[in-house]
């Protein structure tokens, strides 16, 4: 069921602080633009990420694609831009392992992600284990509020996660409302009663597709659709784009099709 109601009015009534600061975040900034930069070295990443900061309300990084990751300058520095611009971390490291091995996976290791990013993603395939596991890692690691986003649907071509799957997905989401607090996912999911925030990749004005499966729509058609944050990427840093200018008109076309959809 597509959200009517407005980003604020969200924020005071939600169960996941992590949503409320998102949706809060959303509103001062009147951007529902995440950036994601999947680029290959710290400098790049902090260099676009500090140009387009004020754009943006969250950052989505994959911190493995990092040839030169190091947890100082890279993690230091995400977290120093992110106070600096006001935005939010979100970790895409779709996890989609039993529990006990997930929640050494976000704790631990050379990335330690539960100490740093707000917000991770993980695919409901093992089932709610993968919930309670993320959540006991979360609580362990840090202070701060943490918020997971499962993987209902995919943007790429051929993805098996429709249908029976998304919805037994959305079961699993229900299992802790106040850690699960939305989907990576292209449509709206759950019942009138529930608000899940819906995050949408797979997102260009320009482009189709990528030749390796991933798929394009408008940002119109993505939050007409239900979508509350539009993740892009390539359409922001690809080859010969001004990623502030894109970062701009990304950010533009977002609050215009939102505040679209608040009308109607
Ligand atoms: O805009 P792009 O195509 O350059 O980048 C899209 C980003 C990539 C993918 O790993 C991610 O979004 N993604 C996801 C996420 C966010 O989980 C799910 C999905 O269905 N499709 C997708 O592209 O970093």
């Amino acid at each position: 069921m597509v959200a009517t109601a407005a980003y604020e009015e969200r924020a005071a009534a939600h169960d996941s602080q992590v949503a409320a600061k998102l949706l809060r975040t959303i509103v001062a900034k009147q951007s529902n633009l995440c950036a994601s930069l999947d680029v290959r070295s710290t400098a790049q990443l902090l260099e676009i990420l500090d140009q387009i900061g004020p754009y943006i309300c969250m950052v989505k990084t994959h911190v493995d694609i990092i040839d030169d990751f190091e947890p100082a300058r890279t993690i230091g520095g995400l977290k120093r831009l992110a106070e600096k611009h006001n935005f939010l971390i979100f970790e895409d490291r779709k996890f989609a392992d039993i529990g006990s091995t997930v929640k050494a996976q976000y704790a631990g290791g050379v990335y330690r992600i539960a100490e740093w990013a707000d917000i991770t993603n993980a695919h409901g395939v093992p089932g709610p284990g993968i919930v309670s596991g993320l959540e006991e890692a979360a609580r362990e690691a840090t202070s701060e509020p943490r918020g997971l986003l499962m993987l209902a649907e995919l943007s790429s071509q051929g993805s098996l996660a429709k249908g029976e799957y998304s919805r037994g997905t959305v079961e699993i989401a229900r299992s802790n409302r106040r850690f699960v607090f939305g989907f990576i996912a292209q449509n709206a999911m759950g019942t009138p009663d529930e608000d899940w925030l819906i995050l949408t990749p797979g997102v260009g004005l320009d482009d189709k597709g990528d030749g390796l499966g991933q798929q394009y729509r408008t940002v119109n058609e993505v939050i007409a659709n239900g979508s509350d944050v539009i993740i892009v990427g390539r359409g922001l840093y690809g080859k010969g784009r001004d990623p502030v200018h894109e970062a701009q008109r990304y950010q533009k076309a977002g609050w215009e099709a939102y505040l679209k959809r608040l009308a109607q």
